[in-house]
């Protein structure tokens, strides 16, 4: 089977739903930090918003489709918090309930799994406004909402994830403020982290407690950079920033807590941990996500809190300048089941960047260098699996073109076009080769 995949390998798409549903005041649905954040002048490239995105609230028909035809076995896809409690708490809103009851529908009819997301990033502003992620109800809020989600959909989902990515909504957030809702305090930030670790526990803990069978984990953009040399402290200063980017999550959520030589650089900070916390955050997994698009280097500085500082490359770059280093992924698989042992492994995003021109004829997207790129990474995976990793399946980011946050719709992802104008779908060429590569006719 060299260079094979074995038979049972998840292929899957991934989205977000503020990235592409639109229908941003349809059927009841509330308002989220990102619907104020794109309001916000300065915020998003050109003033975009996600009011529209791929309208897939309207099409998903097609898009399902799509990945029918391509042979995509799994669709990940998040829930809309303010589709279903329109200010974070309380009932549900029933017509949010059923839009997503017709979509689970539909893909159970093409046979497509469902990988469903509680929450990618989109905060109903009404909690935001009662202090957001940085005050403990929070947690407690997206319990309920969990519960919700698990209640209504359970029967049609097998595999859950809590959250996406928790590094983003806490640290681009409300540290760095480039995210929604774009606050700059690290004490909140780090609130922030703990409060949603906090929810994802409290939310796993009801899951097991109701007995459902499904699979639940979470998805995390973890890093492990690379030493920009074989120096011994660019080797210390390497293992310090993933005390930074993947410890103070993984270190929790395995039962380790939190990394104390990172929160001893800063003084500024403290974790709002409460008895018993720390019991609930390390919850069994059944798999952890990865979302890998790049790696970092590493080098030892004598001047900065933690003796790290990033450091530029010669690699190549996709749009988003990010370094194109299938090694990485292949590194980072390694790297996370040395020091966890998860159970599972899923890359549950991966792709690139790449301003794609559509051809004169107007149905055709040639894209050699994402083609090249995914055909790299899913070598890493390959071996990955050689190696006896556990890694079960991989979810290309993104299904289509979608709204890329602080950048609008400048940055392309999709393996489909998606026209902002128009929304018309174009399968782009990195799309069939995807669907050669799901079919097996690719050896890695
Ligand atoms: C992410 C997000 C995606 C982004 C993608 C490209 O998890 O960071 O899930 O929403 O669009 O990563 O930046």
């Amino acid at each position: 089977m060299e260079g094979k995949f074995p038979k049972d390998f998840v292929w899957g798409a991934a989205t977000a739903a503020y990235q592409v549903e639109g229908a941003f005041d349809e059927d009841g649905r509330g308002s989220s930090i990102w619907d104020s954040f794109c309001r916000t002048p300065g915020k998003v490239l050109h003033g975009q918003t996600g009011d529209v995105a791929c309208d897939q609230y309207h099409r998903f028909d097609e898009d399902i489709r799509l990945m029918s035809e391509a042979g995509i076995g799994a669709y990940r896809f998040s829930i809309a918090w303010p589709r279903i409690q329109s200010d974070g708490r309380g009932k549900p809103n029933q017509k949010g309930l059923d839009y997503y009851r017709r979509l689970l529908a539909a893909l159970e009819k093409a046979g497509i799994d469902p990988y469903v997301t509680i929450y990618h990033w989109d905060l109903p502003q009404a909690l935001e406004d009662e202090g957001g992620w940085p005050v403990r109800d929070t947690a407690y809020r997206f319990e309920e909402f969990a519960n919700i989600c698990f209640e209504a959909f359970g029967p049609s989902v097998r595999n859950w994830t809590t959250l996406n990515e928790p590094f983003c909504s806490a640290i681009l957030g409300y540290e760095i403020g480039v995210h929604a809702p774009g606050r700059k305090s690290r004490p909140d930030a780090y609130r922030a982290v703990h409060h949603l670790l906090l929810g994802h526990g409290l939310a796993v803990r009801d899951y097991r407690a109701s007995g459902a069978k499904g699979n639940i984990g979470i998805v995390l953009n973890i890093q492990s950079p690379r030493p920009a040399t074989p120096s011994k402290r660019d080797a210390l200063a390497a293992d310090r920033a993933a005390d930074r980017d993947s410890r103070m999550y993984l270190g929790p959520l395995f039962g380790r807590g939190y990394p104390e030589r990172h929160l001893a650089a800063c003084p500024d900070v403290s974790m709002p941990v409460e008895k018993g916390d720390m019991e609930i955050i390390a919850q069994p997994l059944d798999y952890v996500g990865i979302n890998y698009y790049t790696e970092n280097a590493v080098a030892w500085d004598d001047g900065a809190p933690e003796n790290f500082k990033l450091v530029p490359t010669y690699y190549e770059k996709t749009d988003m300048g990010w370094d194109v280093i299938p090694e990485g992924l292949l590194r980072f698989l390694r790297w996370t089941n040395d020091e966890y042992s998860p159970k599972a492994l899923y890359v549950t995003e991966n792709g690139c960047a790449v301003n794609d021109a559509v051809s004169e004829s107007g149905d055709r997207v040639r894209d050699p260098k994402r083609i090249d790129y995914l055909r790299s990474h899913l070598a890493s995976c390959c071996r990955a699996v050689e190696e006896g990793i556990p890694l079960k399946g991989y979810f290309v980011w993104s299904l289509l073109d979608n709204f890329e946050w602080s950048f609008g719709y400048s940055k392309k992802f999709g393996i489909i076009r998606c026209d902002p104008e128009t929304g018309r779908r174009i399968p782009k060429d990195s799309y069939y080769y995807y669907r050669e590569a799901i079919a097996g006719n690719e050896r890695f």
